[in-house]
């Protein structure tokens, strides 16, 4: 479908195109612009809140500042979706997201306006202070280096570390902080709290009117730059250090707060700005889904809400027939509660994904026993294994891709410490549109390294179940082990999902299949395609052996020793790297004990896997139904037993 952009936007094919433009033509260019993005989400889905309500964030810093060669650093990158439509990647946006096309996160190998790539949160303020200190070292002291982030990824301690650093130097660095309240769900914690303070003060905000009438008057601040800014400081410090603001105190000048919406007083500000050396803080005060009323008023839902009716604002669901199996994360979110009312111990925690991991669910129904902790990951292990030496029983919920931010408080504050923290990690495997910023890739290789760690993953939502309440019962019986249940993003197999509780043995998988010809191993969901090849296997006269294997750690030893007694033939299949992970284990376990079949291993091989629908990802990486056929044929019809 031909999206067609309005009259002004179809000129701009670089931000140099936006800066010959008159200043009284941006209003009609953010028009254009969020009219664009509306057009292009509706049909083809992807993030829309965030990049609404940068918009006029959007056009003013490329109209301002003289990019790519002043650099913009976007945070998380959900909302740089103007960004990329203004820096000419206007006419190839409907590809965002999809298999070869736009990512939906700057990408520096996209584009030299993507200063620095993204998808994880609150790396910008250390990535634009690094760049704006090489620009000293290297004499390019005209240059700007700017961070634009959200108060959602503002409360992680990163944000915090770059700040601390950046305050202690004189570096070129501006940090707009896009001050919308939400994080995907409403932004939690004090941080929240101080900012809608400073925001709604009334000595301050009177204070902020005069500073700013000042820097009006001033059109060019040339020679008297310094002199104004001290001028500034000292009206600053006398009313705002009175109320001890915080980015003051870290040795940021700060501005603002102001309407980050109104883009004739944004680009006068900014532009202000340029003249004022060292590093400082503009707080922006924006509207998530700015401009499309459905997305304003339901912003949690509107942060990615597939495609929609644009005139409506119907959120268009595929409908069927039948019952349809449930998302993994329902089936988590649902058995936690259930547990929980029977256990009081149990308590959930969530690094600022509540609707992504359904812990809302116990939110709602348990609100003292559920807590989002803010974007701060490791703070929410730390924080868990805390509340685990006292005898809580807690189920810390991260996606596997931001797990990789904890990996030290699981070692050192976690297992060390032989503290039975049970870890769900959601979107575990390639998560598809997304792409590698977010793919799971790599916690069974990092997680199966670590002492006293349990690993392991359902191959259906009834194995979910269970494994999580065999978790709670190891840790009543136990208590020293931490317990790794990784499960991936979208739904699973079965329409009735509600089974009753059943204990797993820890470290014991299951025969799906007896097989006489080759054994397939799998771990997790992707055992779903092996059971779906079973007919094409048998018609061709091949007798397949399948072990769903559900502990990559401890692995079923019993197990390993039959198939390795029975079998010259062996594939390992899972959806996560080939290095070191549940392949590898099964490997390591062949060599130490003497064995030598012929082995296979399917997963994700050491090299980025871009974005694209799980399917496409999985075809690519050659552990669909495809590729686990052309593994067993291609091993069938070679000789079995490998000489060493
Ligand atoms: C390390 C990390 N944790 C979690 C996320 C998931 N995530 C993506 S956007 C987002 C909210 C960001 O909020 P904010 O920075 O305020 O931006 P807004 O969407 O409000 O514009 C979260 C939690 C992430 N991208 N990175």
């Amino acid at each position: 479908m031909l999206i067609t952009p309005g009259k002004l936007l179809a000129k701009i094919d670089s931000p140099e195109d936006l800066r010959k433009l008159d200043r009284t033509q941006l209003p009609q260019v953010c028009n254009e612009l969020r009219q664009y993005i509306i057009d292009n989400v509706s049909v083809y889905g992807g993030h829309f809140g965030a990049s609404l309500g940068v918009v006029e964030l959007t056009v003013a810093l490329h109209y301002v500042f003289n990019t790519p060669d002043d650099q913009l650093v976007w945070d998380v990158g959900h909302q740089a979706y103007g960004h990329k439509i203004l820096t000419g990647r206007r006419d190839n946006f409907h590809s965002n997201r999809t298999y070869g096309g736009l990512s939906g996160f700057p990408k520096r190998k996209e584009s030299i306006y993507d200063a620095f790539g993204v998808g994880h949160s609150s790396t910008s303020i250390s990535s634009a202070l690094g760049m704006a200190v090489a620009s000293a070292l290297q004499n390019h002291h005209e240059r700007q280096h700017i961070a634009i982030i959200g108060d959602g990824a503002m409360t992680a301690g990163l944000a915090f570390e770059g700040m601390n650093h950046a305050g202690a130097t004189d570096s070129n660095l501006l940090i707009i902080l896009n001050d919308n309240c939400m994080a995907i769900d409403p932004n939690v914690g004090a941080l929240k709290e101080y900012l809608t303070d400073i925001t709604t003060s009334h000595t301050y905000n009177k204070l902020r009117d005069e500073v700013w009438n000042m820097l009006g008057k001033m059109s060019n601040f040339g020679k008297s730059a310094q002199e104004v800014v001290s001028k500034v400081e000292t009206m600053m410090k006398t009313a705002i250090l009175r109320q001890s603001n915080l980015f003051e105190s870290l040795g940021l000048r700060y501005f603002g707060p102001i309407d980050g919406n109104d883009i004739g007083h944004l680009t006068e500000v900014l532009n202000d700005l340029k003249s004022i050396p060292g590093p400082k803080i503009l707080h922006c005060l924006t509207v998530k889904g700015k401009g499309y009323g459905p997305a304003e008023k339901d912003q949690t839902k509107w942060h990615a809400p597939g495609v929609f009716d644009k005139i409506t604002g119907e959120i268009k669901k595929k409908v069927y027939d039948t019952p349809q199996p449930p998302k993994f994360q329902d089936v988590f979110g649902n058995t936690l509660v259930e547990l929980a009312e029977k256990n009081s111990k149990i308590v959930g925690v969530t690094p600022a994904m509540p609707s992504g991991s359904s812990l809302n669910i116990m939110m709602k129904a348990m609100p003292d026993r559920a807590f989002d902790v803010g974007i701060a990951e490791q703070h929410a292990v730390t924080f868990s294994a805390g509340m685990a030496t006292r005898g809580e029983v807690v189920y810390c919920n991260i996606y596997s891709t931001f797990m990789q931010r904890s990996y030290d408080q699981v070692v050192h504050d976690v297992c060390m410490q032989e503290l039975p923290v049970i870890f769900c990690l959601d979107r575990a495997g390639l998560v598809g549109a997304d792409g590698p910023t977010h793919h799971g890739a790599y916690d069974i290789a990092f997680m199966r390294c670590v002492p006293n760690m349990i690993v392991s993953s359902p191959m259906n939502e009834q194995e979910l179940r269970n494994l999580m309440y065999t978790a709670q019962l190891d840790i009543i019986q136990k208590g020293s082990q931490a317990f790794t249940i990784r499960y991936p993003r979208g739904n699973g197999v079965m329409p009735q999902w509600q089974t009753p509780f059943e204990e797993i043995k820890i470290g014991k998988g299951r025969k799906i299949k007896e097989g006489t010809d080759i054994a397939v191993l799998t771990l997790g969901p992707v055992g779903n395609y092996v059971v779906d090849a079973y007919s094409i296997l048998e018609k061709e006269g091949i007798d397949v052996a399948h072990y769903d294997m559900r502990f990559v750690k401890p692995l079923d030893e019993a197990m390993l020793h039959e198939i390795f007694r029975l079998h010259d033939r062996v594939i390992t299949v899972e959806d996560g790297c080939l290095q070191g992970g549940f392949g590898s284990a099964v490997l390591e376990f062949m060599i130490d004990n003497g064995y030598n079949s012929r082995v296979k291993r399917l997963g994700i091989p050491d090299s980025l896997v871009e974005h694209g629908e799980p399917a496409e990802l999985h075809h690519e990486c050659g552990f669909d139904i495809e590729g686990i056929l052309d593994a067993i044929r291609s091993l069938m019809h070679t000789g079995a037993t490998v000489s060493f």
